[in-house]
């Protein structure tokens, strides 16, 4: 992504959110991806110092919009608000000219229904003529039409955690993460509508000439920052007549190394890339096969 690339013209562009629960792991992303950047006085725009590529921040919300006119090039933003503002816009009759490259590792939430603690839930049919307020009308008509059930659908922009005690809902429809919101608003989870994470989306639109190199790049790079956040370097010393065994329980281990030890006929050190999360339970069993001097270590770079 450097040298003559970084002189053209032409140059990538990417929206996400400037301030909020996306705005740091959004940009870290990109900075672990080796992208440096100079801020603009306003701080609303990024340009990238060593590679052809300049970030927009702004609001969340704005950022489908951005795509659809082709703005920018990729955006992030959470799969609530892709697929909120896809259904809006088909609902209108607008296309939503957006797609999504890839699910990102952060940004992790669910839209629920909530419904008032002391009620109780018999399934979606108990929605019948019911007033549900929501900051996401798309989904919520879309999950009461699969669900066959009529019902009013108040939309508020915010705050929509105290419908029910202000009397101007019945039950809600919102994003959760620890649930501790609902709990407060003497709430409770009665069904999960949809699960989200943030999401890389590109536009429709085309890319300006002699950028499509520089978005492959980006798109591996972002790859290996994925897989490295799951991957973990293991060490360990095992019995050698036990390696097949050791060799299954490492999660994701792909073929480990295995080196003499010295003065040791009888253990061997296997050192493996497991690219799947390695849990506490996974080093229990690697004991009780026999493992000792087991080593977890983080996996800072990959590239496939
Ligand atoms: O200013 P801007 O419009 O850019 O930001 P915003 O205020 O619209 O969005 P922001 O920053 O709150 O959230 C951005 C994205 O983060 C969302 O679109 C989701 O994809 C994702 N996300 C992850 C969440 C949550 N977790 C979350 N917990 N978005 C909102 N919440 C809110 C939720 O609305 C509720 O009020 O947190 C409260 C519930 O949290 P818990 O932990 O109490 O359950
Ligand atoms: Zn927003």
């Amino acid at each position: 992504m450097q040298s003559s690339l970084a002189t053209s013209d032409n140059r990538l562009k990417i929206a996400v959110q400037k301030s909020g629960r996306l705005a740091d792991k959004s940009f870290a992303l990109l900075e672990r991806c080796g992208l440096t950047f100079s801020r603009s006085k306003d701080k609303l725009f990024c340009y990238g110092r060593n590679v052809p590529v300049d970030v927009l921040l702004v609001r969340d919300d704005d950022i489908p919009q951005l795509l659809v006119d082709g703005v920018c090039d990729l955006g992030i933003v959470g799969e609530n608000v892709s697929e909120e503002q896809r259904l809006v816009r088909s609902a209108r009759g607008d296309t939503a000219d957006y797609t999504t490259l890839k699910k990102l590792s952060f940004g992790t939430c669910r839209l629920s229904l909530a419904i008032p603690e002391f009620q109780e839930y018999t399934g979606p049919a108990s929605l019948e003529g019911k007033r549900i307020a929501t900051s996401y009308p798309g989904l919520t008509n879309q999950y009461l039409k699969e669900n066959g059930v009529s019902a009013r659908v108040v939309h508020l922009s915010g705050s929509v955690e105290i419908a029910p005690s202000m009397g101007t809902a019945d039950v809600i429809t919102d994003l959760v993460s620890t649930g501790t919101t609902l709990r407060a608003n003497h709430l409770k989870e009665a069904e999960v509508i949809m699960r989200s994470t943030a999401v890389l989306l590109q536009s429709a639109s085309p890319l300006d000439e002699g950028l499509e190199p520089v978005l492959k790049r980006l798109l591996a790079r972002i790859d290996g920052v994925l897989e490295a956040q799951e991957s973990k370097y293991v060490m360990l010393h095992a019995p050698a007549d036990r390696v097949a065994e050791i060799r299954r329980i490492l999660p994701g281990a792909e073929s480990p190394t295995v080196l003499k030890l010295e003065g040791n006929d009888d253990r061997v050190a296997v050192h493996a890339v497991c690219r799947e999360t390695v849990f506490w339970e996974h080093l229990e069993e690697l004991k009780e096969a026999g493992a000792s001097a087991v080593l977890v270590l983080p996996v800072e770079k990959m590239l496939a």
